[in-house]
């Protein structure tokens, strides 16, 4: 027997895929791991699937038909080099290698590039929905060749999740550009997380309810437009209780947040990029200072505000906290869309916006009912130049912001740190600024180092002569 796609990694991401290929996808799947005992548990507890198991590389290799198809799931870094390296000996000209874990899109360009030489597809694809989508339908974000696609997309096709009867995935771009539209994603998803903790932690503040009682908010949150699967879990974390304390289990658990490096590394690149990804970074930020234990000792002293949150109708404030929630999650989106944007261009990716955000309806961790606008926003206007300007997003601004200003300012009031929400107003009022100060550090820059600066009523680049007689010259502008 022959199989039409294999898997190498059989951890519990590498297992859950080759069952979803086998038993939704319908297909036959060779499988092989560096450890042969996780291939054997693996074939036994699942003979429904039919799995072919290899022993060795060779015999992986023999057992796939033409073009061979191999998806990766192994840790990524050093170990996907080394499987890399395994599978570019054993396969041939046509075959395609697809590297479905983690990896940092910089090392999928590179990868891709290499492989490349050998007459092989590489193809890097970035998969979000955790153990429970590799098994039932991820969202599925593949680059590489369009040459692989036409083999790969229908055996992805099969496996991914569906939303509104579409698979949730697409040729996102080449070489890398599927590994960064997954970066960005992870990205977004912490952005996410961040706010809805901050609403949580308002909330709570503000009207001394019970995490129960919360969880009921975020239940019914999650029937209107703020419908998304980070609202529904926690919804379902609220509610947990602790069965050896009795507490609510978030009360027990030590809020010191941990990170696997995605989200900075989006921090990273859209700094490279100079994309204002604001909330996202605070969201990163916001893990960094939880999980500071010897600071946030040391200042836990310093001295805070008089006022606490005085709250004297819960309801409205609720719902101010949900405006402002909705708001600051708008400004998140239209970062990751910038960021995406601007990758594209960099990178030479013709990547279709409209089509990131049908992907991620399904499957992946930030799945939410609002990513139909982004979609429709998009296909309005494929050319938009921020997310947050397109109508029905600045509308919902319109709508919003008044509340959220309310929010952020009855935080900083009572000392509840806040930064997703404030900075991502911060950020919204920057964008809308008439004038901004930017003038100023200009002005600065000129100073001390004669960086030049233009004006407002004549083109040309000037330099005012600080250190003479403060007369301004046009100056050659090599900046
Ligand atoms: P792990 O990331 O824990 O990796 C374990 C697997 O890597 C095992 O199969 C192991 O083989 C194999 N491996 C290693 Br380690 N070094 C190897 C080498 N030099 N050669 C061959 N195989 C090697 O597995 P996972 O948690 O299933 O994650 C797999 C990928 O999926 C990762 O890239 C991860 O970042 C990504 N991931 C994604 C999500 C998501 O939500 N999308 C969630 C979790 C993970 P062994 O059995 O012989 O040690």
């Amino acid at each position: 027997a022959q199989a039409n796609i294999g898997v190498v990694g059989l951890a519990v991401m590498g297992s859950n895929l080759a069952r979803n290929l086998a038993s939704r996808g319908g297909n036959t799947v060779a499988i092989f791991n560096r450890s042969y005992e996780k291939t054997e548990t693996l074939v036994d507890e699942h003979p429904e699937a039919g799995f072919l198991p290899a022993k060795t590389y060779e015999e992986f290799a023999a057992t796939l038909s033409k073009p061979r198809t191999a998806i990766i799931m192994v840790k990524a870094g050093a170990g996907t080099d080394a499987v890399i390296d395994e599978l570019v000996r054993v396969f041939e000209p046509g075959d395609i290698i697809v590297d479905g874990g983690n990896a940092l899109f910089t090392d999928t360009i590179r990868r891709e590039k290499a492989v490349r030489e050998t007459g092989i597809n590489f193809v890097g694809a970035g998969i979000s929905g955790g153990e429970e989508g590799a098994l039932n339908g991820p969202s599925i974000m593949p680059g590489g060749s369009d040459e692989s696609w036409v083999t790969l997309g229908p055996i992805l096709k099969s496996i991914a999740a569906v939303a509104e009867g579409e698979p949730c995935v697409t040729h996102v771009g080449h070489d890398g550009a599927g590994h960064f539209v997954k970066m960005i994603h992870n990205g977004i998803e912490y952005a996410d997380m961040q706010l809805i903790a901050e609403a949580y932690d308002l909330i709570r503040k503000g009207t001394g309810k019970t995490p129960a009682e919360i969880a009921d908010i975020f239940a019914e949150w999650n029937r209107g437009e703020l419908e998304s699967y980070l609202i529904e879990i926690t919804a379902e974390v609220l509610r947990q209780v602790d069965a050896s304390t009795g507490a609510p289990l978030v009360d027990v658990i030590l809020d010191q947040a941990g990170a696997k490096g995605t989200g900075a590394w989006t921090v990273q690149t859209a700094l490279d990029l100079g994309v204002p990804v604001s909330g996202i970074a605070e969201a990163v930020f916001a893990r960094s200072l939880s999980s500071k234990p010897a600071q946030r000792a040391a200042a836990a002293d310093l001295p805070g505000p008089d006022e606490t949150l005085d709250v004297s109708d819960p309801e409205a404030f609720v719902e101010d906290v949900r405006q402002a929630l909705y708001a600051s999650k708008i400004i998140a989106y239209s970062q990751g869309f910038d960021a995406i944007v601007a990758g594209a261009e960099q990178y030479g990716w013709d990547i279709k916006k409209g089509d990131i955000a049908a992907i991620w309806r399904g499957g992946c961790i930030i799945r939410a009912q609002f990513l139909n606008r982004i979609t429709e926003a998009y296909a309005a206007d494929p050319g938009l130049v921020a997310l947050v300007t397109a109508p029905y997003f600045a509308d919902a601004m319109a709508r919003t912001q008044q509340a959220w200003r309310r929010v952020v300012v009855a935080a900083a009031r009572a000392g509840i740190p806040s930064p997703a929400f404030s900075s991502s107003l911060a950020y919204y009022d920057g964008l809308r600024a008439d004038r901004l100060p930017a003038a100023l550090v200009q002005g600065q820059r000129d100073f001390f180092g004669a960086h030049t600066y233009k004006r407002i009523d004549r083109d040309g680049t000037f330099h005012t002569l600080w250190s003479g007689d403060r007369t301004e010259i046009e100056a050659v502008d090599t900046h």
